[in-house]
């Protein structure tokens, strides 16, 4: 009891001292340039929502706040820039979570061969308490999760034959992100699964280097896939999140008030670039195939076989993130909307 009075009384002082904090802290806005990496061009739902947000930020700080946007990984590529977010040398940037299980494995969660079946389990299960948990995870290491994006569910792409069956995988010598759930699944289809960072994929597939890749539509267009790819299977084999991340050295030294500007943009730009990205999704099989690329739909028969195939990289999840938050993340997707 006397315990409980001490932690209560605590709290109540400590809670007291954080609302004069934020009150104090409600002019306390310095200017500041703020960098902000991504992977794909400036012509992509990426380079849109980075380009609202540094909007967003310079309107809500009167200007003081400066947001300095820089695509096509011209800072580098995604683990580049984490460990400059880390090592305090770059403020922010825009990835794909895939590319941060080294950092923080229970990233590897999103990986899941066919977690989400559709855009709401998505929204649901990343924006609600797992999703925050495992954005948390990133403190220990020198990161910051801000909000998830939207990637998109992926689809594959290349140049040998249409993948229309498991066996269609065989030999093909497929890009997949840096990240061992990924290497795994593609190797359990029987592709040659070839981890490379985004930022040396086109010419990887222009040099033929690899002879295909995974991806959601809108990155097909607007990285210009089209180009040097024949073939577009849908699959929807699994949905990527994309997440917007601050080097906590840095973030550590704002304000209240600076941090809330920044949280807000991010979320404005969040809403909005779900929209964008899929308005651009629903109309880009359609511009896809007026660029030249032949497009097959994978069967429910067959996307059925690949899951089961699959099930080895869900244990590889498993046993990465721990039976305990795979857990919670089902549970959270039973909650999701219909
Ligand atoms: C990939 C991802 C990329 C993202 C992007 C560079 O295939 O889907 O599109 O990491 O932020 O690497």
């Amino acid at each position: 009891m006397k315990r409980f009075l001490i932690a209560t009384l605590a709290a109540a002082t400590l809670g007291g001292s954080f609302a004069a904090i934020s009150a104090q802290a409600a002019d306390d806005i310095r200017p500041r340039m703020i960098r902000f990496g991504y992977g794909l061009n400036e012509d992509s739902n990426q380079g849109r929502a980075a380009k609202l947000l540094a909007e967003e930020v310079a309107k809500a700080s009167g200007g003081k706040l400066k947001m300095r946007t820089f695509a096509s990984a011209s800072l580098g590529s995604d683990d580049q820039m984490q460990n400059a977010l880390i090592g305090g040398a770059q403020e922010m940037m825009v990835g794909s979570t895939a590319t941060l299980v080294g950092i923080a494995k229970e990233m590897a969660v999103w990986d899941t061969p066919f977690l989400f079946i559709n855009e709401k389990q998505a929204d649901h299960v990343l924006d609600g308490p797992v999703g925050r948990q495992v954005m948390d995870a990133l403190e220990a290491k020198g990161m910051v999760g801000l909000v998830y994006w939207e990637n998109g569910f992926r689809n594959l792409t290349n140049n040998v034959r249409p993948i229309e069956k498991m066996e269609d995988f065989n030999g093909v010598k497929l890009r997949v992100m840096p990240n061992p759930v990924f290497i795994d699944t593609f190797r359990q289809m029987g592709a040659n699964a070839v981890p490379l960072p985004f930022s040396e994929l086109f010419t990887a597939l222009e040099t033929k280097a690899v002879d295909g890749q995974e991806n959601p539509y809108n990155t097909i267009l607007s990285s210009k896939f089209y180009e040097v790819q024949k073939y577009l299977s849908v699959t929807n084999h699994v949905y990527s999140p994309w997440i917007v991340t601050a080097s906590k050295r840095w973030w550590d030294g704002l304000s209240k008030t600076e941090q809330d500007i920044i949280m807000q943009a991010a979320v404005k730009a969040r809403d909005s670039e779900r929209e964008d990205t899929r308005a651009e999704a629903r109309e880009a099989l359609a511009s896809i195939k007026e660029r030249g690329m032949q497009i097959n739909e994978v069967t429910p028969e067959e996307v059925a076989r690949m899951r089961e195939k699959a099930k080895p990289a869900i244990q590889t999840v498993i046993d990465t993130v721990g039976q305990s938050l795979f857990d919670q993340v089902q549970a959270e997707i039973e909650k999701a909307p219909q």
